[in-house]
C-alpha cells in the first residue's frame, strides 16, 4: 500500500517550500525535544523532599544566560522571518522571459488562453522546465486557483488582475482546484494541469482550435469604443499618443510619476481621473461597466503590444 503524507512536488517552488516546511518542523521538533527534556529533569532534581540546592541563582545565571536566551530566539525568528519572506516573495517576482497564459475564472469553470491563442476549459497545458506567468482575473465572483504539487495559491479577483508564475519539474498530470468558497458549484470548479515536454506543448498548442489573438482582438474593440477617436495622432482631441507607453515611466499632473505597467493602463481605462497624465485635460471617460473582464484583457493586450509603430 503506499500510503503517501506528503502531496507530491512538481514545481521549483514546491522543493523551496518543502525544505521551509521540513525546517520548521525540525526546528520546532528540537525546541519541543529541549524544553520537554528540561521539564523532566527538573522535575526530578527538584521533586519534593530532593537534596538539590534551592537557594538564589548565582548572578551569571540570572543576567548573562537571560539575555543570551532571549537574544537567540530573537534571532531565530528573525531567520524564520527572511527564510519564509524569501520564499514567498520568489514565488511573486517571474522571470521576463515567462510565458504568459491569460487565465479567466467565472462561475463555475477556469478558462485559459496561451500566446498563440488557444483556448481550453478547466485545463492547463504547459511546458516542462519552462517559467509560466499565469495572469489572472474572475468574471464574476472571487476564485482562488490552487495547484497543490506546485504549492502555489492566488485569489482571482474580478475588476482586477493577479498573477503566479511556477517551472514546472516533472512532466504528468496534477489537480487544480477553487479555493474560495464561490457558489453552489463550487466543488466541481477544478482540473487538470498538465506538464508535458516543450515539443509536445508546442505540438499540443498549435493543433487548437485558432482564433485570432488578444492583441487583435483589443485592436478591433479601440476602435469599436471609440479610444482611436482621441487616442490617434492625428485625432482633434489632446490625448497622449499610446503607442510605446507600455513599461514607460509617466509623469502624472499631481506630480507623481509611474511606471506604465498593466495595472496602470487597466486603471486609465476603468478610473481615468486617478491618475492623470501631466500635459492633459482629464477628460477621459471612465469605461467602468461598459468594458467586462474580458474586454480589459484585449485593450490592455493590444496597448502592450504598441511598440513603436504608428496607431493605426
Ligand atoms: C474623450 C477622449 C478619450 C477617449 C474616448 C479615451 N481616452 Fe484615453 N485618454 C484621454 C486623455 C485626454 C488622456 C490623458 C489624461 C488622463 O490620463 O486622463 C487619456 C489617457 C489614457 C491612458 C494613459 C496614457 C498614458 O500616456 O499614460 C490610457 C492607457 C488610455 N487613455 C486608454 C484609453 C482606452 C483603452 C480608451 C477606450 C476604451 C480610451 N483611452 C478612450 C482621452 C480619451
Ligand atoms: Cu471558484
Amino acid at each position: 500500500m503506499n500510503l503517501s503524507l506528503w502531496p507530491q512536488a512538481a514545481s521549483e517552488q514546491a522543493a523551496r517550500v518543502d525544505i521551509l516546511f521540513t525546517g520548521l518542523l525540525v526546528i520546532s521538533g528540537a525546541i519541543l525535544l529541549l524544553v520537554g527534556a528540561l521539564l523532566l529533569v527538573f522535575c526530578a532534581r527538584y521533586r519534593r523532599g530532593s537534596a538539590a540546592r534551592r537557594g538564589d541563582l548565582p548572578e551569571f545565571l540570572r543576567r548573562d544566560v537571560e539575555i543570551g536566551w532571549t537574544a537567540a530566539t530573537l534571532f531565530l525568528a528573525l531567520f524564520l522571518f527572511w527564510w519564509a519572506g524569501a520564499v514567498a516573495l520568489r514565488a511573486n517576482t517571474a522571470p521576463p522571459d515567462a510565458l504568459e497564459i491569460h487565465v479567466a475564472a467565472k462561475q463555475w469553470m477556469w478558462k485559459a488562453r496561451h500566446p498563440n491563442g488557444a483556448r481550453e476549459i478547466n485545463g492547463l497545458h504547459v511546458p516542462l522546465g519552462e517559467a509560466v506567468r499565469l495572469v489572472m482575473t474572475s468574471q464574476d465572483v472571487i476564485h482562488s486557483l490552487f495547484v497543490p504539487a506546485f504549492r502555489l495559491k492566488q485569489d482571482v479577483l474580478p475588476g482586477r488582475f493577479t498573477e503566479m508564475w511556477f517551472r514546472p519539474t516533472q512532466a504528468g498530470d496534477y489537480r487544480l482546484f477553487c479555493a474560495e468558497f464561490c457558489g453552489t458549484q463550487h466543488s466541481h470548479m477544478g482540473g487538470t494541469v498538465t506538464v508535458m515536454q516543450p515539443e509536445d506543448y508546442a505540438r499540443w498548442a498549435a493543433a487548437q482550435p485558432q482564433e485570432e489573438d488578444l492583441p487583435g482582438e483589443g485592436a478591433a474593440l479601440f476602435t469599436a469604443l471609440g479610444c482611436s477617436g482621441c487616442h490617434a495622432p492625428a485625432s482633434a482631441v489632446h490625448a497622449p499618443v499610446l503607442d510605446g507607453v507600455y513599461g514607460r515611466m509617466v509623469h502624472l499632473a499631481d506630480g507623481r510619476t509611474v511606471r506604465a505597467d498593466q495595472a496602470y493602463i487597466r486603471d486609465s481605462i476603468l478610473q481615468p481621473k486617478r491618475d492623470v497624465v501631466a500635459g492633459y485635460e482629464p477628460v477621459m471617460p471612465s469605461f467602468e461597466g461598459l468594458v467586462d473582464a474580458a474586454d480589459l484583457q484585449k485593450l490592455v493586450a493590444y496597448i502592450q503590444s504598441l511598440r513603436g509603430e504608428a496607431v493605426r
